[in-house]
């Protein structure tokens, strides 16, 4: 399945309102015969000149050709200094998407492939490792040190947060966001490791350790990353004033469906391919498996497969990666998991159920001739699959074969719940039911694996600790075809993509307006419309879906139906056919989204199922009175403390998602926020290509060319009066301390010789334009300036 791409014909509203500046600025330093930037559809903009300008375009003759396009204005752009780059987008003379673009490229080549847009970071993935980038030297350097004043790094973000925790006394969270394999979780890994490492404690060890276990249990091969996070992530670090004093991992989403089947090329969950490569024989044998992942249907990356045989392209190729050393890892993760305090007989039991899980995946049915009723069996050659499964998940074989061939059902009539009647199961409804166990018992054991790590962290959530969160979710996807998944995640994004609009775009020109600060507002589009589409009481996708699921006999079609009525003259849904590509779709097959990134179909055939979480009653009882107590505890309740993962069980998919979420959002609003964006730079994973239309599509999907416009004129770094004022407050003579903090700070920067131009005075805090701080902190922190000196200086300036 190809993914697509390119989102720019379709592209947010979001920044095109910010690019159409009336023609007459954009013309400006741009002549006949002059250089300019011309958008391009695979490079994102090309060099030319201007041959000719009309009414309604530029006519550019492009460099690479000598071929003459018409343009639009708003997509011809001068070019500065090309060959100069910056490390703040904010400090390119012109400040356009082509520059942004350029300067993207021009780092990226110096192997620089971190940059920031003011206080956001942006990350482009060089799939290489760069010298020395990570090292303990360097890390060591970022200490102390405020945003701006050394090159931008991962380590300068990851400070920022460190010194505002301390300098605030309030909680921290870094979200970091971009498309899949653009380098979100490695991310995330050099942030905690910059928080956790250098002179570490058992503590903080352990909460490096926790990484291998959730990458093998949550990670896996996929077409576009080869450790693909198939589930989001928040990380936080507990810290009692310096000190890391605990932890917590919250976890959204893990995706069910790849436990079954996978896109060709692609792999089910590492562990699978970990524990047949790295267990010793001896258990090998207990667990029945050889060393042959291809022989597991769940292992071969065939899609779903009714007791056929396997086709041609199942033949094992993409199973072992030569990037991705299993039997190494294997004994890693096992230590891991000793370490997070699980003893070796847990371990086995973790094992047998992984075992279960793929034996369960070969047993076959197929029709039950001698069954009236239509009904299946088991296929006699998987029998002793059958046999393996229920020994490895401590289920008698003859409950586990009736559970799989038949239905428990409790019909109720007039409200009044009949008795339980047995429905047998034709050969498809059995595997489907299989499929279903396997996804519950996978997902429900990810979930005890991440309660028992939180278990081994102090969970130090009072008062006086301040956390530093991380949060790392899969980034926006767009395939063929898309379902309950893309759905989900494209929601979630939707989400955050609100949060950084309202957080860095909104919050921060509310805050000029209640500082007095002169400010002239930057154009954005918020997508809260698209929050009440997906969230609306009653009226929203989720709900409405969730409306259907209740139903005696649910049925996508009539979601779907009753989803366009409820929606009929919105902007962000609509039918299928609203788009060329999906015509061939009737309306009760799906919908199309305009998302703050580019429009989706989804297509809703499997939104019930997907939706519903639901296992046959007969398989839920057979797991509960499994005789492997990890096993039965899992189908029991009371596996998650905090998070209340049980209680949300009860309901849908979507709905406790969406609870999820909520939560999530109420703890980040409660702190301050930085953000990272990471890109990819080309599709195929490899060191030194700079595909520039994919680069283009990220930064404009990102918010990047609005956010470019808001940091150039915004103050991003700022401090309370009362707090710098309290830095000098116990050495100031009498004269100084009878000073109100503001006039104090006035003097101050008079003093030190500041331009004004760099900073602005609010009625609470003061104000520094991108990259000021770092100077002033520079002059202040600076051995020349002595606090007497200073205060000498500044007491001058009360005559
Ligand atoms: V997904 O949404 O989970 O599929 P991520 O998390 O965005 O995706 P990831 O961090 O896993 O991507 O990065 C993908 C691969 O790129 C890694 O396995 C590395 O091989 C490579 N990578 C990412 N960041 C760096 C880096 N800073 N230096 C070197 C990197 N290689
Ligand atoms: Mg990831």
């Amino acid at each position: 399945m190809k993914r697509v791409t390119q989102f720019k014909s379709n592209c947010s509203s979001f920044d095109r309102s910010v690019r159409s500046i009336p023609s007459f600025t954009r013309l400006v330093g741009m002549e006949f015969g002059g250089p300019v930037w011309v958008s391009h559809s695979s490079q994102g903009f090309t060099k030319g000149t201007i041959d000719d300008i009309t009414a309604q375009s530029i006519v550019v003759k492009k460099d690479e050709d000598g071929i003459k396009i018409a343009a639009p204005y708003d997509e011809v752009f001068p070019i500065d200094d090309e060959d100069r780059s910056v490390e703040d987008h904010c400090s390119l003379i012109s400040l356009n998407e082509a520059s942004l673009l350029n300067n993207s490229k021009l780092r990226f080549e110096e192997k620089h492939i971190y940059t920031y847009v003011g206080n956001v970071l942006i990350s482009i993935n060089p799939y290489e490792s760069i010298n020395g980038l990570y090292s303990e030297d360097r890390r060591m350097e970022y200490k102390g040190k405020s945003l701006g004043k050394l090159p931008p790094h991962i380590y300068a973000i990851a400070e920022k947060a460190r010194l505002e925790l301390k300098r605030n006394k309030e909680s921290q969270s870094i979200v970091v966001s971009g498309e899949s394999g653009s380098g979100k979780t490695e991310s995330q890994k050099s942030i905690l490791s910059y928080l956790c490492t250098g002179h570490a404690t058992p503590l903080q060890q352990r909460i490096l350790d926790i990484n291998p276990i959730l990458e093998a249990f949550g990670n896996a091969k996929t077409m576009r990353n080869n450790n693909s996070s198939r589930f989001g992530k928040f990380v936080e670090v507990h810290f009692d004033g310096e000190n890391v004093c605990g932890g917590y991992i919250s976890h959204y989403l893990l995706e069910r469906s790849r436990v079954t089947s996978q896109q060709s090329g692609e792999r089910n969950y590492h562990i699978f391919y970990q524990l047949i490569a790295g267990a010793d024989d001896q258990t090998l044998t207990r667990l029945k498996l050889d060393k042959q992942p291809h022989t597991f249907h769940y292992l071969n990356g065939c899609p779903q497969f009714f007791g056929n045989a396997p086709s041609n392209r199942c033949s094992g190729e993409t199973l072992s990666d030569a990037l991705l050393s299993d039997a190494q890892q294997f004994n890693g993760v096992v230590k891991a998991l000793e370490s997070v305090g699980l003893k070796l007989e847990k371990i086995g039991q973790v094992v047998s159920i992984l075992a279960g899980i793929l034996h369960l995946g070969n047993i076959k049915f197929i029709d039950d001739t001698a069954d009236m009723k239509g009904g299946c069996k088991v296929d006699p050659s998987t029998e002793c699959h059958l046999s393996h499964a229920s020994s490895l998940l401590g289920v008698e074989s003859n409950e586990l074969r009736t559970s799989l061939v038949c239905r428990i059902m409790q019909p109720t009539k007039g409200g009044v719940r009949g008795t339980l009647i047995r429905v047998a199961l034709k050969p498809g409804e059995a595997v489907v039911g299989r499929d279903g166990l396997a996804k519950a018992i996978y997902s429900r054991l990810f979930d005890w694996i991440v309660s028992k790590i939180n278990n081994s962290i102090p969970l130090e959530d009072n008062k006086e600790t301040k956390f530093i969160g991380v949060l790392d979710i899969a980034g926006f996807e767009f395939f063929k075809h898309n379902s309950f998944e893309q759905l989900c995640i494209n929601y979630c994004n939707e989400k955050m993509q609100n949060f950084f609009a309202e957080r860095v775009m909104g919050e921060e020109q509310l805050l000029y307006q209640r500082e007095s600060i002169p400010f002239n507002n930057v154009q954005y589009t918020s997508n809260t419309d698209a929050m009440a589409l997906f969230e609306g009481k009653g009226t929203g996708i989720l709900d409405i879906l969730d409306e259907e699921v209740r139903m005696p006999r649910p049925s996508y079609a009539n979601f779907t139906s009753s989803l366009h009525k409820k929606h009929e003259k919105s902007f962000r849904l609509d039918k299928p056919r609203g788009s060329k590509e999906y015509r061939h779709l009737r309306d009760e097959d799906g919908f199309l989204v305009r998302h703050f990134a580019g429009t989706v179909c989804y297509e809703t055939k499997e939104f019930i199922e997907k939706n519903k979480d639901e296992l046959h009653m007969s398989l839920e009882a057979a797991m509960e009175g499994s005789s492997v107590n990890l096993l039965s505890g899992l189908f029991k309740t009371g596996v998650d403390g905090r998070s209340n993962i049980n209680k949300l069980r009860a309901s849908t998919i979507g709905s406790k998602f969406k609870a999820q979420l909520a939560v999530l959002l109420q703890r980040l609003e409660k702190t301050g926020t930085h953000f990272v964006r990471c890109i990819k730079p080309n599709e195929h994973m490899e060191s030194g290509k700079f595909n520039g239309g994919l680069v283009l599509s990220q930064l404009r999907c990102a918010g990047i060319p609005s956010l470019l416009t808001l940091m150039h004129s915004a103050y991003p770094s700022r401090i309370a009066f009362n707090d710098l004022y309290s830095l000098y407050a116990p050495s100031l003579p009498t004269k100084l301390a009878k000073l109100e903090s503001r006039l104090f700070c006035k003097c101050l920067f008079r003093a030190l010789g500041l331009s004004p131009q760099d900073y602005a005075f609010g009625t609470s805090k003061v104000f520094f334009k991108s990259g000021k701080f770092a100077e002033f902190d520079t002059i202040v922190q600076g051995e020349s300036w002595n606090i007497s000196f200073l205060i000498d200086k500044t007491s001058r300036f009360l005559v």
